[in-house]
């Protein structure tokens, strides 16, 4: 229908037209004027409508030319919404029980119809507020982790897959762009978007500014971040891209992918969870003081790095003989040479994911947009302690990533600063 072959942006009422315009949409949810339709986009950038008609539902997520958290102050391509809709693809292809099934694209209009994951699923971040233990989540996050980014990187694709992805994908640079200016640079200068606890954390934010070791490693960061392209990266994993249910666990909203450090992905699920922890004191009461809770957060904390780790080296081996053209085993065929080839490999993406996740925990503690695990936390001078161990144990972390040799030394020193 010519009325949506130019984009427009849409709202509960003109989306109706739009699904009986579309075959694809209408044929899912069958002809009728009675969809149930409502807006409940609580993201920062997108709009979200859950469609409900008498015989299926779906989502509808549409990209508008701007940062909806932020208004049209700040334009950002809505063009975003295809790269999402290929990640999903991708991702989705490689990992299909981790990831919501794209029914419908359309790049016009911005828009994407993906499976609705339907109540009791809910955002992670909010299940780990309330203090709910979700047992699969770190077997869940490593299949998806290790699927996707083994998948797509050079040790299983061939330079040429590889390279033609790497390129399509550049074209998501405005929101690479995005993420350098808000994770890897405005924390540590000046910037009419950064904002914290004040006054309580006006030296502490002032503090990073004036970090020169800091500044140092985050350079160092940055430059891995947008030359490393190692693999199709999410490019914004944290916990509130993450829907759960206890027995299911879904990765949703993939629009800043691009062909990036795998360590980026990694270390925005870890930083997440350990912004969380260091934000449950902030949500401790007389009926439950979150003690327990607390190790729960550390033990999905270690066993994510650590079955991710396990899954990604099998996967590795399984498929030595593969296409990969990386470690070519005429050449690798040593046990012990491929056993150091492989302890490097994973060394390394541990430091990065060490490195990335403490960049993660500081944008959110002294840049834009803040997390709502600290966010809600009412009593403010309680969010500014907390805040101000996750900021100190990330800078310390951002410092010294690469003495660490395995997640349970992470784990003991947050145990140590928390205490
Ligand atoms: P944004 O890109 O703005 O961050 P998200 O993809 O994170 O948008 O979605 C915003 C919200 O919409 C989520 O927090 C979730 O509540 C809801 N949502 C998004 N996708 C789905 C889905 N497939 N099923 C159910 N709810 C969804
Ligand atoms: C204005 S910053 C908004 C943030 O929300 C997204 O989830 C990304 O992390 C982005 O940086
Ligand atoms: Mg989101």
């Amino acid at each position: 229908m010519p009325a949506f072959d130019e984009f427009r942006p849409l709202d509960e009422k003109s989306l109706v037209e739009y699904i009986k315009a579309t075959p694809n949409l209408s044929s899912l949810l069958g002809v009728s004027d009675n969809y149930q339709i409502k807006e409940v986009g609580d993201g920062n950038l997108n709009f979200v409508y859950i469609v409900v008609s008498s015989s299926a539902s779906l989502v509808i997520k549409q990209a508008l030319p701007y940062i909806r958290c932020i208004g049209e102050s700040w334009p950002m391509t809505k063009d975003r919404a295809y790269y999402e809709a290929k990640a999903l693809k991708e991702h989705g292809r490689l990992c299909p029980a981790h990831v919501p099934e794209v029914y419908h694209f359309d790049r016009n209009m911005s828009l994407i119809g993906m499976r609705y994951l339907e109540p009791p699923h809910i955002i992670l971040r909010k299940g780990l507020i309330a203090g709910v233990e979700y047992p699969l989540l770190a077997e869940h996050m490593a299949e998806y982790m290790s699927k996707t980014l083994f998948y797509t990187s050079l040790l299983y694709t061939t330079t040429m897959e590889h390279k033609r992805e790497v390129a399509e994908f550049c074209g998501n640079v405005e929101l690479c762009r995005h993420t350098g200016q808000v994770v890897f640079s405005d924390p540590y200068k000046v910037s009419e978007y950064n904002h914290w606890t004040s006054p309580h954390l006006d030296h502490d934010a002032e503090a990073v500014r004036e970090d020169n070791v800091l500044k140092l490693e985050v350079a160092q960061l940055k430059s891995k971040f947008y030359e490393r392209a190692q693999a199709l990266i999410h490019g914004d994993l944290h916990t509130s891209s993450v829907m759960v249910t206890q027995d299911s666990t879904q990765v949703i909203d993939p629009e800043f992918s691009f062909y990036g450090p795998m360590g980026f992905d990694i270390g925005a699920f870890l930083g997440n969870l350990i912004l969380t922890f260091f934000a449950q004191d902030g949500h401790s009461n007389q009926e439950n003081d979150r003690k327990s809770y607390k190790k729960w957060i550390l033990k999905t904390l270690g066993e994510t790095w650590n079955l991710f780790h396990n899954k990604f080296i099998a996967l590795w081996n399984e498929n030595k003989d593969g296409p990969s053209e990386a470690y070519l085993p005429l050449i690798y065929n040593n046990p012990d040479v491929w056993r150091l080839v492989q302890t490097n490999f994973m060394q390394e993406l541990f430091h990065d994911s060490l490195g990335f996740g403490s960049a993660k925990m500081i944008r959110r503690i002294v840049g834009v947009v803040h997390v709502e695990d600290t966010e809600s936390i009412a009593d403010i001078s309680k969010r500014a302690d907390c805040e101000r161990k996750a900021l100190n144990f990330a800078k310390m972390l951002m410092k010294e990533r690469r003495k660490f040799v395995s997640i349970e030394e992470v784990i003991s020193i947050i145990e140590h600063v928390a205490s």
